[in-house]
């Protein structure tokens, strides 16, 4: 949906050629889809997924600005006086190391270590709260690195082959299909891994996503596709550590993180290393000696205004959105059915004495739901209730400005698309049909189409 808007500048340039008041013209308006309803910006520079929410308050815009600092920081082994504690096993020293810019990270070049992405690792079966079972020495997630005197849970290689995919008028592009496997892991596995790879997602407009309401995502469900479209979303149910029960899961490239406080103190415990309220012990507990710590490494008012920081990221305005090639291309996606599970609007709930987050139109690109992306794409390992094949669709706001932001434009939750349509055509299961028709599109139709997702 659009919103009209009056603009001063145009007003004033419209007011120039008006002679009374008595016939002035309508005044012009613009048709600007505000992607963030009240939480959009219009700066389409490389700072465009870091701007905080235009309502802020001074004092919120300090809560903003601490969260910064810590999203920021970089840890370090202990003993230090401050930001200590990174380790013995980690995967990156800040947040802002994976998610620079607040935007996305990617898989190595060839002969460079992982960085800003990484895997999640289980065995058969099922822990006691339905999630993945954690393999024995590896716990759920490869930490990569380990502090001096202690050796990594182990290396991943990556290695890509090509896969020829054809247009319907001849044309046609070489996919890569990853294939991952660990490199000396530090004991042996006790059975075949399950992995799971992941890149690091852009941040912005999670607070809104937070805030839309559980009843709206679940509305759109259709898990036995009773309307026959072919397109069968299912939410996730995740474990709530806070709460102790199992709640509708929202974040992560498989809607496996409950909420922002879940999600973000997950990131300081496995991807960093450092114990927090929620997450009291070392990722490495039990597995290894040094890992035994009974100490907090940050505070909950740390945590807390990481999550405030994180909820507070504006969402960036489209550009180029009534240009002509821009609404062919919105006409594709529409037509493709990609609006389907890429959402084109959704509303937040009420969320108390936060007016910028509440009862919001936005355009966020997703439902939030999982669904079946094919053999292609599965990681084969289940998460809670998200099977091999299951992706939470991937927002797409924002996604025109990647290079920009983060100097690349690598798509998908492990980063092997190149490039967008490369991420489209790896699109197969439910979002067959959404990829074919966009095959059998013409040269000209599909350009339109990445001009509208650039638009975005
Ligand atoms: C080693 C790289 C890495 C580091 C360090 C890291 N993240 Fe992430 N982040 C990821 C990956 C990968 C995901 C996707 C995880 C998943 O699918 O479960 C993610 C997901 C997220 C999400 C959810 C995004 C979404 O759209 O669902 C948030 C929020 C987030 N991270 C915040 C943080 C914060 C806060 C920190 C620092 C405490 C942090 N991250 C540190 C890699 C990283
Ligand atoms: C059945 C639901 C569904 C349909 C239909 C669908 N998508 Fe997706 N889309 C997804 C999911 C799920 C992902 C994440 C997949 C992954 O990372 O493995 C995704 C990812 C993407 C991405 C990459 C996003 C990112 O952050 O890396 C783009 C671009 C995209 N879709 C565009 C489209 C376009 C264009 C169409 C129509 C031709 C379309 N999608 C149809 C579910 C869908
Ligand atoms: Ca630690
Ligand atoms: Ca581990
Ligand atoms: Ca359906």
């Amino acid at each position: 949906m659009r919103i009209s808007l009056l603009l001063p500048g145009l007003l004033a340039a419209g007011v120039t050629g008006c002679l009374s008041s008595a016939d002035s013209p309508a005044p012009p308006t613009v048709d600007i889809p505000l992607a963030g309803g009240s939480m959009t910006h219009f700066d389409g520079t490389s700072q465009a997924f870091s701007s905080p929410s235009p309502d802020l308050n001074p004092e919120e815009s300090d809560h903003h600005q601490r969260g910064d600092a810590v999203f920021g920081a970089k840890f370090v082994t202990a003993p230090n006086p401050v930001q200590a504690g990174l380790g013995p096993l980690f995967n990156n020293i800040s947040c802002v190391a994976c998610h620079g810019g607040d935007g996305r990270g990617r898989p190595p070049e060839p002969g460079e270590n992982l960085a800003s992405m990484l895997f999640r690792i289980s065995g058969a079966g099922e822990d006691a709260h339905g999630g993945p079972k954690a393999m024995p020495g590896f716990g759920g997630q490869i930490q990569t690195r380990a502090r001096f005197g202690e050796i990594p849970e182990a290396g991943i290689d990556i290695a890509y082959t090509d896969s020829l995919v054809a247009f319907a008028e001849g044309g046609t592009v070489a996919l890569r299909v990853p294939r991952y496997t660990l490199r000396n892991p530090w004991k042996p596995l006790a059975e075949t891994p399950m992995l799971s790879p992941r890149v690091a997602p852009p941040v912005f407009g999670l607070g809104l996503l937070e805030a839309v309401g559980e009843a709206d995502i679940l509305s759109r469900a259709d898990p036995d596709d009773r309307n026959g479209d072919g397109i069968s979303g299912r939410p996730n149910h995740v474990w709530d550590v806070r709460a102790k029960a199992k709640v509708l899961g929202r974040f992560g490239w498989k809607a496996n993180n409950p909420n922002l406080d879940q999600q973000n103190a997950g990131a300081f415990s496995q991807d960093m290393g450092i114990t927090n309220p929620l997450f009291p012990t070392e990722n490495c507990a039990g597995d290894l000696p040094a890992c035994d710590t009974d100490s907090l490494e940050i505070d909950s008012a740390s945590l807390e205004s990481v999550s405030f920081y994180i909820a507070s990221l504006a969402v960036p305005g489209r550009r180029d959105w009534d240009d002509d090639q821009v609404m062919r291309g919105e006409a594709l996606f529409a037509a493709a059915g990609c609006a389907a599970c890429h959402l084109g609007e959704m509303r937040t709930g009420a969320v108390p004495g936060r007016p910028g987050l509440s009862r919001q139109i936005i355009h966020p690109y997703t439902d939030l739901l999982l669904h079946d992306m094919g053999e292609g794409l599965a990681d084969g390992r289940a998460d809670f209730e998200a099977d091999g094949r299951e992706w939470r669709t991937a927002p797409l706001w924002g996604i025109g400005l990647t290079k920009v932001v983060s100097g690349h434009t690598l798509f998908l939750h492990d980063g092997r698309a190149r490039n967008l349509m490369e991420a489209v055509l790896w699109h197969g299961g439910e979002a067959e049909r959404s990829q074919l028709a966009v095959r059998q599109a013409s040269p000209a139709d599909r350009q339109a189409l990445i001009a509208f997702l650039e638009s975005l």
